[in-house]
């Protein structure tokens, strides 16, 4: 196994989120990549720190110019200074330049704030998605896992939302997409909007998405089943919903018809959205999927032999989460 890390992201420090006017300690620490570096220092797995400087326009054909501006602005932002939106657009194509309002035009939620270290430890970790897709094209390696933060896959093309701002597992894919067809698995707890809708409408790249279902939890405005794809790109979307309280066996079930559609589609490369968040002790979740199933669920993944991109999502227990990272990328090692 080969893996690429951020190693700026522990100025990215968000302190609150709020949820029905109350704060609660953000989930998304820098804590969750140090443990599962920790955990990583106990294998003979290749960790490297990253190092590509991506082409230009890496960022570009995934998300639109004026919030790639908007987050490249809030570097100059003055020191602690926190970012969380108020007042959200309620019209199309209303303009503003008021920076008060530009934080609701430019996120979707109350998780997600940002400060003037926020977009250097996004565009690491961005970084490392695209490193690793880089060595996959190139061929050195089968399987590379990228282990940055901030996560990404519920970045949406002019928004952030989610404690995501920069969407990593799109990098990847848009980047394979110039090489080959392109398979995404998002196996994180939540739905991954944004990688949905960044590739909505193309036949090229096929996004599978198994999630709790958005009726339940969080983006609650899409990972419908009835959601497919739009134009060319109908048939080329598919969401899996499960319930409060989903064990190994039932996640099991859904993975193998997952991994039916993937095979059936013939990539040649697969990104997957990793998020341990499904973990029983996940404080944030809501399955009661266990440390071995990881092991489990990454073999069946395996079973693709695909190169393929491993990317870090969510997972919010950090005294597990290296544990279960280890024991995921394990199943692709054997
Ligand atoms: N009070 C990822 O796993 N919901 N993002 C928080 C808890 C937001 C999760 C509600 C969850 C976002 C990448
Ligand atoms: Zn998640």
């Amino acid at each position: 196994m080969h893996v690429i890390f951020a190693n700026h992201h522990q100025q990215h420090q968000p302190r609150l989120e709020f949820a029905s006017g109350q704060a609660t300690d953000h989930q998304e620490v820098p804590a969750r990549l140090d443990r599962i570096l920790t955990a990583l220092a106990t294998t003979d797995w290749t960790v490297n720190p990253v190092t590509a400087q991506p082409p230009a326009q890496w960022l570009g054909q995934i998300h639109e110019a004026d919030y790639l501006r908007y987050l490249a602005d809030s570097q100059s932002l003055p020191d602690g200074e926190v970012v969380y939106p108020s007042v959200w657009p309620f019209q199309a194509n209303q303009l503003t330049t008021n920076r008060f309002a530009l934080a609701g035009q430019f996120c979707f939620d109350m998780f997600t704030p940002i400060d003037r270290n926020t977009y250097s430890a996004a565009i690491d970790s961005a970084r490392c998605a695209w490193e690793a897709a880089e060595l996959v094209r190139q061929g050195q390696q089968q399987v590379v896992y990228s282990l940055g933060r901030p996560p990404g896959h519920h970045a949406e093309p002019g928004k952030a939302g989610g404690y995501c701002y920069l969407n990593n597992c799109a990098v990847a894919a848009q980047h394979l997409s110039q090489f080959g067809r392109v398979a995404t698995l998002d196996v994180d707890f939540h739905h991954g909007n944004g990688t949905q809708h960044i590739f909505y409408t193309r036949p090229d790249v096929l996004t599978v998405s198994i999630h709790a279902d958005p009726n339940w939890k969080f983006p609650y405005f899409s990972g419908a089943e009835t959601e497919v794809g739009a134009g060319r790109g109908t048939g080329f979307n598919l969401n899996f919903c499960l319930g409060e309280g989903t064990t190994d066996q039932q996640y099991d079930q859904v993975l193998t018809s997952a991994l039916d559609r993937i095979a059936e589609f013939r990539p040649d490369y697969l990104v997957v959205s990793f998020g341990a968040d499904t973990h029983v002790s996940d404080p944030i979740g809501g399955f009661q999927l266990s440390t071995e199933y990881f092991t489990h669920m990454a073999h069946q993944i395996a079973s693709l032999e695909l190169p393929s991109v491993i990317v870090q999502e969510g997972g919010y227990n950090t005294d597990k989460l290296g544990t279960n990272v280890v024991a995921f990328l394990h199943g692709f090692n054997t």
